[in-house]
């Protein structure tokens, strides 16, 4: 039975569907700060800062998994870097310790922002130089070895990835730094152009959504004995720029057209995370792999969101 924090989130959203389609929705516990209508299966209220609520919300459901996704995004936390502070560290040890003492199996996301401005940015390895210049990089720095920590004191089975950055047409993210990369799909449709924050030549690795969660999946599934890594796995499905995405909506819709309005706190950030990772400790340990590279993700991002702008 798995319980999930932050599943009103741009990941959560999401994972707890795939969650219920799979292991029945009864046995997925979704929690968050605010209020859901998702009536599909069972939901709590949580403020993962409480300890004591996470802690009788997990023994009274039964979990024996804990996917602990609620977290304050790069941009978010650089301009509330105290408050990142409390929730996304003072969140992850209730989880881990609610973990700990109900023996649940542990998984939380890092991140590409893990990395700073002296990480080798082009192929970053999964074993490398970490120093973030960001709040959200010092939680996730801080938060991977605070998981291994787990493992390796307490025994509990804690295990992560660092996801680039996402893009998905159900939940949209707030406050990250690569989040262009959603507005510009919605943007496309709705005017026909779009205004980066980003500027033309920084590269990013992206993800498509489907691929993410088949990620979590497969690493929470993994045989332990394989694994050589437990936290941080460097996943990735692409890397590009914005001019590159700006050309792949083109071929839907021609005359898309692409500003730039560069947001130097947003850039700042992106400026200092790797252009490209290299994942393969992931594919080596637990068969990592993707099914959508730019052109795919394209295609189905357009077509899933002119649905639901026609619904809206
Ligand atoms: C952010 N989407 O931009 C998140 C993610 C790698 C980026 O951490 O903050």
């Amino acid at each position: 039975r798995i319980m999930i924090t932050g599943a009103l989130g741009q990941i959560g959203s999401e994972l707890t569907g795939k969650l219920r389609e799979i292991y029945g929705a009864e046995n997925v516990l979704a929690t968050d700060i605010r209020p859901s209508d998702d009536t599909s299966g069972p939901f709590e209220i949580l403020d993962v800062t409480d300890a004591q609520k996470m802690h009788d919300l997990a023994k009274d459901f039964g979990a024996d998994t804990m996917m602990h996704m609620a977290a304050l995004l790069s941009a978010t936390a650089e301009e509330k870097p105290l408050l990142a502070w409390n929730l996304n560290m003072g969140g992850l040890v209730n989880a881990l310790e609610a973990s700990r003492e109900l023996g649940m199996q542990f998984f939380t996301p890092s991140s590409i922002g893990a990395f700073g401005p002296s990480t080798p940015k082009t192929d970053t390895p999964q074993d490398t130089l970490q120093r973030p210049t960001t709040m959200y990089g010092v939680n996730k720095v801080a938060g991977e070895l605070l998981c291994d920590y787990y493992y390796q004191k307490f025994g509990v089975d804690t295990r992560g990835v660092r996801f680039p950055g996402l893009v998905s047409y159900v939940a949209q993210p707030g406050g990250g730094t690569t989040d262009y990369a959603v507005d510009i799909y919605y943007k496309a449709l709705e005017q026909g152009s779009y205004t980066s924050y980003i500027d033309k030549g920084t590269y990013m690795d992206m993800m498509y959504m489907p691929d993410a969660l088949q990620a979590i999946i497969d690493l929470m599934e993994a045989d332990p004995a394989k694994l050589v890594h437990r936290n941080a796995f460097n996943v990735t499905a692409m890397s590009f720029e914005p001019e590159e995405i700006a050309a792949s909506i083109r071929r839907h819709i021609p005359d898309f057209q692409m500003n730039y309005d560069v947001d130097p706190a947003r850039q700042a950030i992106a400026d200092s995370w790797p252009d490209s990772i290299d994942a393969s400790a992931a594919k080596q340990e637990w068969g990592f792999k993707t099914a959508y590279d730019l052109d795919a993700m394209t295609a189905d991002m357009l077509e899933k969101l002119k649905v639901k702008l026609q619904n809206a």
